[in-house]
């Protein structure tokens, strides 16, 4: 396993990307701390230039495990179970956008909150057939491209779809698509799951990617978290993927993002020692 942060390509509301300012001294400080990857949250891929992106983040020798796609929801609506299927498709239609991207710097698509939240007078399992149907148009599109899709499961009180894994697992099986599966989140698991660890167990294989936060949504170490267990259970569970930091910036941004590192980097030495 390796560490990433989240960092935002352009400014963003979402409170818990901590590093804000300019995105070329970002990516210096966060491969000066001692990050191997960055997660980067992208609202449109239209708007950016893919190659000098690349060219960028290769520069500072990071790896891109994944790509957030969340502000397309929170900066402008988009959701797969909007009432209105024009907002659906372009929902979709966004989502395939980011697959080139992805496909370069060999990343996760990440759908959040742009899977959207219940509207007032859409019944619940009209809502899950357009979310399954979504997935799977957005899946299909990728596969060739060989990129894979992670679902979020997101805590009741930001969404109504997918709060907790076992409903994310129903939801990988009923998509049925092989490059579908689940990202875990620690601040989400630790409101909707009995055991983090037994539904790391349980997620096995569906894990594609992964979010580090404490109890409290300020950096690892920052809350009661046993972050030594959980990644233990990640490596049990055969994940070797990334852990991305995706925190508060408490007490601020570099602080956060260098205290994250101190407490997980020892944690996953001794992990990979042990093997
Ligand atoms: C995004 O990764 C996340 O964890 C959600 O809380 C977005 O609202
Ligand atoms: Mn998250």
């Amino acid at each position: 396993m390796k560490l990433s942060i989240v960092l935002s390509t352009q400014p963003t509301h979402f409170q818990a990307v901590s590093l804000s300012g300019s995105l070329e001294n970002n990516l210096k400080k966060i491969a000066d701390w001692g990050y191997q990857g960055v997660e980067l949250a992208i609202r449109d891929p239209n708007l950016l230039d893919a190659v000098a992106l690349h060219r960028l983040v290769q520069s500072y020798g990071l790896e891109v495990p994944a790509i957030g796609t969340g502000q397309a929801w929170n900066e402008e609506g988009l959701s797969f179970t909007d009432p209105i299927p024009d907002v659906r498709s372009a929902a979709v239609k966004r989502i395939q956008s980011h697959i080139p991207l992805a496909a370069q710097f060999n990343a996760v698509i990440i759908i959040g909150l742009v899977r959207g939240i219940i509207k007032p007078g859409v019944d619940q399992a009209l809502a899950m057939a357009w979310l399954t149907e979504a997935l799977q148009q957005c899946c299909r599109a990728a596969r060739f491209a060989g990129v894979r899709l992670a679902l979020e499961p997101i805590n009741r009180y930001e969404t109504t779809l997918i709060n907790s894994v076992e409903q994310g697992l129903e939801l990988v099986k009923a998509v049925g698509e092989d490059n579908f599966g689940l990202l875990l989140d620690t601040f989400h698991m630790n409101i909707e799951e009995t055991s983090i660890e037994e539904s790391i167990q349980q997620c096995g294989k569906h894990i594609y990617h992964f979010h580090a936060a404490d109890s409290n949504r300020a950096y690892p170490g920052a809350g009661h978290l046993d972050f030594r267990s959980i990644l233990q259970s990640l490596n049990t569970a055969g994940y070797r993927g990334f852990v991305s930091g995706e925190f508060m910036p408490k007490p601020e941004a570099d602080t956060a993002a260098k205290m994250s590192i101190a407490t997980l980097q020892p944690i996953l030495k001794s992990i990979s020692e042990s093997l």
